[in-house]
């Protein structure tokens, strides 16, 4: 009798603390789109996260709900993967509570994200963010991830999440899978487009014109790219020194499956006006088709209703064995 090979399960989430942005398309949903074939993917909607900075409540809500559309619009299958809203599975709360006491302040207090986030929201310093790296840990933990796909800006929260689970594991036995991180082979740090010295961050609200968001209108993306910074030496090369140029061609290269190189090959000897259109084309012939299915997948409450339901249960089922075995270590009548 042929035995079925288990594959490695991957673990991945997204805050819902806005319209995901043309970065966060390219640099994590693109690519978690491609996962599914070989993996057991579980993708969560990080709303438990996103709290830690302040959000208006109905479009909270309302951002969660689109964003789970958009997974499924960009090609995740809600059949064939885990989709679910953290917030609808408890464990992850009562994990993370109890991965607080086997985390020190020294380790949350070296994460430059907080330090980062502090700075940015300096009059909403709460504890929830100095703890994102725990819950973080729990989120992963409780589904025996095997892999987390992370970028450079993320790698810190991984490592923490390995020291925890070690520690736990030390005093307890092997409660938590040990995961690792995942280098997608394709994957683009896409960056403001105003400001290309600093990431494309969709909840950016400094400068709309910064950050393409992927329900944007489409002559506003198209707009917006022509608008990109660049320099004045009319030369469609990839360079530190040329860091708005190099940022559309990434883009270009990410949208079009080519590397930078390649891009930049294509376009030698193009002007700016040339280029910039083309990127643009190439984005909105992209991001249209997911654009179309968002709003039909939109129209249609019960099927979404039942996803999230579907993936609330499925998620739940894996995620409280984990954390009954943990309540059980550490001396909770279960
Ligand atoms: N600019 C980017 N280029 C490539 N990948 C990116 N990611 C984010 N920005 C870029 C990837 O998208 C995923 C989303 O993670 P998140 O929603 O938990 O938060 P984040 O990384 O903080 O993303 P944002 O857009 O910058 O959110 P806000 O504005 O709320 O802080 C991750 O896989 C990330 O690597």
């Amino acid at each position: 009798m042929s035995e079925e090979i288990k594959k490695s399960v991957i673990y991945s989430a997204m805050q819902p603390s806005g319209v995901p942005s043309l970065g966060n398309y390219l640099g994590a949903l693109k690519n978690w789109k491609n996962l599914q074939q070989d993996y057991d993917c579980i993708f969560a909607i990080a709303n438990m996260h996103a709290i830690t900075v302040r959000q208006n409540p109905t479009e909270l809500r309302k951002k969660t709900r689109d964003l789970i559309t958009l997974f499924i619009a960009i090609g995740i299958s809600p059949e064939n993967n885990i989709l679910y809203v953290q917030s609808d599975v408890k464990a992850h709360a009562e994990l993370a509570w109890i991965l607080n006491c086997y985390t020190y302040m020294g380790e949350l207090s070296r994460m430059t994200q907080f330090k980062d986030k502090s700075a940015k929201h300096a009059d909403n310093i709460n504890a929830g963010l100095f703890t994102y790296p725990v819950l973080m840990a729990a989120d992963i933990l409780l589904y025996q991830a095997d892999l987390v796909p992370v970028g450079e800006d993320q790698r810190q929260h991984l490592e923490i999440t390995r020291d925890i689970a070690e520690r736990f594991n030390n005093l307890y036995g092997d409660v938590f899978k040990i995961p690792e991180g995942f280098i997608p082979k394709t994957g683009a740090r896409i960056m403001g487009l105003q400001d290309p010295t600093k990431k494309m961050s969709k909840s950016d609200t400094d400068n709309d014109n910064n950050v393409i968001h992927i329900l944007d209108d489409i002559n506003l993306i198209a707009n917006k790219i022509k608008r990109a910074v660049t320099d004045s030496d009319n030369e469609v090369r990839l360079s530190p020194d040329k860091p708005g140029i190099s940022n559309l061609l990434n883009i270009y290269g990410a949208v079009t499956g080519k590397t930078a190189e390649e891009a930049q090959n294509e376009f030698k000897g193009t002007g700016y006006g040339e280029f910039k259109k083309c990127v643009a084309d190439a984005v909105v012939a992209e991001i249209k088709p997911i654009q179309d299915r968002f709003k039909e997948l939109s129209a249609d409450k019960a099927y979404i209703d039942s996803v999230i339901k579907d993936g609330a249960e499925k998620a739940a089922y894996i995620a409280n064995k984990t954390l009954r075995k943990a309540q059980k270590k550490v001396g909770f009548p279960v």
